[in-house]
C-alpha cells in the first residue's frame, strides 16, 4: 500500500509536535476510510517511532523528545482501541486469552501495545498489561489471568537476562501456559539461545499467520 503521502502529513504534525492535529490526522484516516487499522500502525504510527531522529544536540532534550512523541502515539493507540473493539465483533473470534506485557526495566511500551491490539483484530483475547512488570506480579497476573499465551515485548538487549528469569520461573510454575517472545533485543540470536520460549513472532504479519495456525 502506497501511503507516503499521509505518512508524511502525519510527520509533520509530530516534528511540530502538535498533538491535536497528529491525532486527529491519524483518526480521520481510519474515520474516512482511507486505511485499514493495520496499514495505519504498519505504515504511519510503527516508522514514525522506528526511525525518529532527533536533530537537537542536547541528549536530554532528545530522551524528553522521545517521551513527548511515544505520548502522542500513545493516545491514538487508545483511541483506535473503540475501532478495534467495533470491529472485532464481526470477525471470528479465537477462544484462547493472550497476556501481554514488557518485563522488568523495559521501558519501551509501544511495540507491545500495537502487538495486544494486532492480537485482538486476529480474534485472541488480549490484555495488555503494562511496561516494567516485575516477575512477581508477572506471576500474580499469569495466576489471576489463567490464560494460554504469554507475550514478552523486549527492546532493549541489556533486559534479556531478567527475560530469561522470568520465562524460567514461567515454565517452572505455570508449565502450560506457552511463552511468546518479539521485540528489537531478539534480534540478535545470542539473546534467543538463552531464553526458554516456545514461539518467537517478529512483527504483525507473524501474529496472523499464528493467528491462522492457532485456528486451523
Ligand atoms: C520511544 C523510544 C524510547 C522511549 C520509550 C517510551 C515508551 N513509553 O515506550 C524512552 C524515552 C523511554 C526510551 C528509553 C530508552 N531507549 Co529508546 N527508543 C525509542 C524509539 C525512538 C522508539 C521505540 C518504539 O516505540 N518503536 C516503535 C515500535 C512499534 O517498534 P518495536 O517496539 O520495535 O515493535 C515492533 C517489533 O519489534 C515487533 N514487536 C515488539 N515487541 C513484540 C512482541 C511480540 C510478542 C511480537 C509478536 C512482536 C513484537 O512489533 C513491532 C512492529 O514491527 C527507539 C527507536 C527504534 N528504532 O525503535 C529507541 C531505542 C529502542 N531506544 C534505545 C535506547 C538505547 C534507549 C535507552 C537505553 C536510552 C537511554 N540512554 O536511556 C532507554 C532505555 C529505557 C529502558 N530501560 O527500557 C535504542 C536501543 C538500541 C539497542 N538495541 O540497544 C533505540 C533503538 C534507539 C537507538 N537507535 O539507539 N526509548
Amino acid at each position: 500500500m502506497n501511503v507516503k503521502n499521509e505518512y508524511q502529513v502525519f510527520l509533520e504534525y509530530l516534528k511540530q509536535e502538535n498533538k491535536e492535529k497528529s491525532v486527529l490526522y491519524a483518526l480521520s484516516l481510519l474515520d474516512e476510510n482511507k486505511m485499514s487499522i493495520e496499514d495505519l500502525y504498519k505504515n504511519i504510527l510503527a516508522p514514525s517511532l522506528i526511525y525518529f531522529e532527533c536533530d537537537v544536540d542536547d541528549k536530554e532534550i532528545c530522551i524528553w523528545k522521545e517521551h513527548l512523541r511515544t505520548s502522542i502515539i500513545r493516545t491514538i493507540l487508545e483511541s483506535v482501541y473503540a475501532y478495534i473493539v467495533k470491529r472485532k465483533i464481526e470477525d471470528k473470534k479465537i477462544d484462547k486469552k493472550i497476556v501481554v506485557l514488557t518485563p522488568a526495566f523495559e521501558y519501551h511500551e509501544i511495540g507491545a501495545i500495537m502487538v495486544s491490539h494486532f492480537m485482538l483484530l486476529s480474534g485472541f483475547d488480549a490484555t495488555y498489561i503494562g511496561a516494567n512488570t516485575p516477575k512477581t506480579e508477572i506471576l500474580s497476573a499469569l495466576r489471576a489471568y489463567e490464560p494460554d499465551y504469554i507475550a514478552l515485548s523486549v527492546t532493549n538487549p541489556y533486559n534479556i537476562v531478567v527475560t530469561q528469569q522470568i520465562c524460567d520461573e514461567i515454565k517452572r510454575f505455570f508449565p502450560n501456559i506457552k511463552i511468546i517472545i518479539g521485540g528489537q533485543a531478539f534480534d540478535s540470536q545470542a539473546a534467543l539461545s538463552s531464553i526458554r520460549y516456545d514461539y518467537l513472532l517478529k512483527d504483525f504479519d507473524a501474529i496472523k499467520t499464528f493467528a491462522d495456525e492457532v485456528k486451523l
